[in-house]
């Protein structure tokens, strides 16, 4: 098991639309159970396999209270069951502590296969259903911030490049930190 770097907004890495998986193989279960692993840790409700750099379809969820119904979805597609729709604030791990309402459909029919390679069917409603379309979303390279105002996601992505700058200054500084004590041993030795 692994845990995976998650890219996060503005990447251009996440628009990418993923490729369909011919077969479900080792690989794909591997893959899988890394990307659980990733979403339990971070901690999410799902993950997309765009989001650990990955341009394949193959989706993580785990919508349960106690975080043990861990759910495989290869190839996802879903239809809505009714016009009906319901709004919810909704996050994301690739925009990190951002959260604005979306509208999505509130029942819909998912389809997919599982990690054995079976095809699945079933109707999902609540946050699963949400979940699921903010998923397939990433599969094609969408956010759901592109939902909200231009002038909501200008101001996002300026303060990721903020956090981001701040990010890497913060790096270069503990590992300048790490080689002056190193240097220090040397001396000393
Ligand atoms: O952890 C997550 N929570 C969440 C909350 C509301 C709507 C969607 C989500 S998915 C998100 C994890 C994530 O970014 N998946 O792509
Ligand atoms: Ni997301």
């Amino acid at each position: 098991m692994a845990l995976l770097p998650i890219l996060e907004f503005p990447d251009p890495r996440l628009r990418k639309i993923a490729v369909t998986v011919d077969t479900v193989t080792d690989d794909i279960r591997k893959l899988a159970q890394d990307m659980l692993e990733t979403m339990y840790a971070a901690p999410g409700i799902g993950l997309a396999a765009s989001q650990i750099n990955v341009h394949q379809r193959v989706v993580v969820i785990d919508v349960s209270e106690e975080g043990d119904d861990p759910r495989v979805l290869i190839n996802p597609s879903w239809e809505p069951l009714s016009n009906e729709m319901h709004q919810y604030q909704e996050g994301c791990l690739s925009v990190p502590e951002f959260y604005d309402d979306v509208e999505r459909h509130s029942k819909i029919q998912l389809s997919a296969l599982n990690e054995h390679g079976e095809p699945i069917s079933e109707v999902a409603e609540g946050l699963f259903a949400v979940c699921i379309q903010h998923e397939l979303d990433h599969l094609n390279g969408k956010l759901f911030i592109d939902y909200l105002s231009r002038l909501k996601r200008e101001r996002i992505r300026k303060k990721l490049e903020k956090k981001h700058r701040d990010d890497i200054k913060d790096a270069l500084y503990e590992a300048k930190v790490k080689a002056q004590e190193q240097a220090k041993l040397d001396a000393q030795a």
